[in-house]
């Protein structure tokens, strides 16, 4: 199965909003697992499908020390969140970039699985992060854009400078 290349700050078509998946058939099933191996292999605790450059509501998390838990959600929805926490974040598409987010302490998402089957997660501490996270790539949005104007200026210009060392 083929790894997926992992779009990068600041490419705009990380900005997209996706697209409700409108069929779950083999196509979406295939496009779930060839993430969940670039996620393995990157090695991250969450992958969406924008980030690969498919524009459709797919996410795929495993935040198992196990590495067995793989969870796949297909047109996710947050039916609820409360209290507050702050983590320390990273992104596969903004690497070596580390900083603090808040986000909700726990969350309800209802989503689809491969099958089409209503599902529905409850969450708290990291895999909440993760899914907030997840869902905001969705929306075209990346986790650098919680930070200050400042920070994210920084971060372009370091994220530059690495692409020309590695070019
Ligand atoms: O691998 C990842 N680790 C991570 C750590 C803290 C908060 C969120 C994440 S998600 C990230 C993988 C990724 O970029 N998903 O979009
Ligand atoms: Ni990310």
């Amino acid at each position: 199965m083929p790894l997926l290349p992992i779009l990068r700050f600041p490419d705009p078509r990380l900005k997209t909003v996706a697209a409700p998946v409108e069929k779950i058939d083999d196509s979406i099933r295939r496009l779930a697992r060839d993430m969940a191996e670039t996620m393995y292999e990157a090695p991250g605790i969450g992958l969406a499908a924008t980030q690969v450059d498919v524009h459709l509501r797919v996410i795929v998390i495993d935040s198992s020390e196990t590495r067995d838990q793989l969870l796949v959600l297909i047109n996710p929805e947050l039916e609820a969140s409360e209290g507050v926490q702050v983590c320390e974040e990273g992104c596969l598409s903004v690497p070596g970039i580390f900083d603090k987010v808040e986000r909700a302490q726990r969350v309800v998402v209802r989503y689809l699985d491969v099958q089409g089957k209503r599902q529905t997660v409850a969450a708290e501490g990291l895999l909440a992060v993760c899914l907030q996270h997840e869902m905001d790539h969705l929306e075209g949005r990346v986790f650098v854009e919680h930070l200050s104007q400042l920070k994210q200026t920084r971060i372009k210009a370091k994220l530059a400078k690495q692409s020309r060392i590695t070019a």
